[in-house]
């Protein structure tokens, strides 16, 4: 337990959200619906690079509003936000002047990362980004994708020289102090050179936080897989990872959604073991969080400011 860790260890609540060109098809494509993880659509109904592509010409979530985001995991307890800056199909969420498939080619022109780090230090809300550091489907030389790339013939060196780590470095560069990075499913870097990525992320920011999924053991704070809660005290900072329904990203027919008591419940059970939980929702494509999950939030929000220690 270093200082460094202490924010993330007080946080116990936090936000996750899965946001990207996915949230527009909400598990839907060519008239076929895939159940589950809605922001895997593109690698499980093998969606080519240049048709996916096309989801950004449409991309234009107007009625996002970074301070209503806040306000509602304020109001709902939460200590920190963590959003897809990038998810495995490799469209940034931001302004990135390493690869044109972003935010800013898209008729909305605005970058919502910038304007969540904005919102969150105006609320003394932690902000990290989820980026998917091997996967990338968009990329030649990205993990994952063989329906349009031959993955033996991949260079994945190439990969993260030209595009991941410059992307991490924008992150880390652009939007203000982080709490963290949450890197996901490691891949194609030896142990060294994941200390390597580690080492110059840190360099630009070093109180910021990086999960253990970067890699080979390293990272600063543990990730319990969906649905798993360790079963006694952990001492080492960790988090518990769980989704409103049965989706990180929206996926316009699932209304399976947990209750408020399922939250607390879980919330409660994870805190007395020493853990966070970040309780993830996945907005639509036209930037609001569903009514769903916005009411169970404010609803658990009510409960902690009873219940809870502020
Ligand atoms: C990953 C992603 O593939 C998924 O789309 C989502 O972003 C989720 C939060 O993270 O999926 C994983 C990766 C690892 C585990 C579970 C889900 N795990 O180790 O249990």
């Amino acid at each position: 337990e270093t200082p460094k860790t202490q924010w993330f260890q007080n946080a116990k609540f936090g936000l996750f959200i899965h946001w990207g060109l996915y949230s527009i098809l909400g598990g839907e494509w060519n008239g076929k619906r895939y159940y589950g993880s809605s922001e895997w659509i593109m690698n499980r109904a093998k969606i080519p690079v240049v048709e996916y592509s096309k989801l950004a010409q449409q991309f234009n979530p107007v009625k996002f509003n970074a301070a209503e985001w806040v306000k509602i995991a304020k109001e709902a307890g939460m200590k920190y936000i963590v959003i897809t800056a990038k998810h495995h199909d490799g469209f940034a969420m931001f302004d990135s002047k390493v690869s044109d498939f972003n935010i800013m080619h898209t008729p909305f022109h605005r970058d919502p990362l910038k304007e969540l780090s904005v919102a969150c230090q105006k609320n003394n809300i932690k902000l990290g980004f989820y980026y998917s550091q091997f996967l990338d489907w968009h990329e030649p030389n990205g993990g994952g994708n063989d329906w349009d790339f031959v993955e033996k013939n991949k260079d994945y060196k190439s990969y993260y020289q030209s595009k991941s780590i410059p992307q991490i470095k924008e992150l880390l560069s652009n939007y203000g102090p982080l709490g963290l990075i949450w890197f996901d499913m490691p891949g194609g870097l030896s142990k060294e050179e994941t200390q390597a990525l580690i080492d110059t992320a840190r360099r630009l920011q070093p109180n910021c936080l990086f999960s253990s999924r970067v890699g080979h053991g390293l990272g600063d704070f543990l990730d319990f897989g969906d649905s798993e809660v360790p079963a006694t005290v952990i001492k080492e900072p960790w988090e518990a990872i769980f989704t409103h329904n049965d989706s990180w990203g929206y996926l316009k027919f699932d209304f399976n959604f947990k209750t408020p008591s399922e939250i607390i419940r879980l919330l409660t059970n994870i805190v007395s073991k020493g853990g966070n939980l970040m309780l993830n929702v996945g907005p639509k494509a036209d930037g609001t969080i569903p009514e769903e999950s916005i009411k169970c939030l404010l609803s658990v929000g009510k409960w902690l400011k009873i219940n809870g220690k502020a």
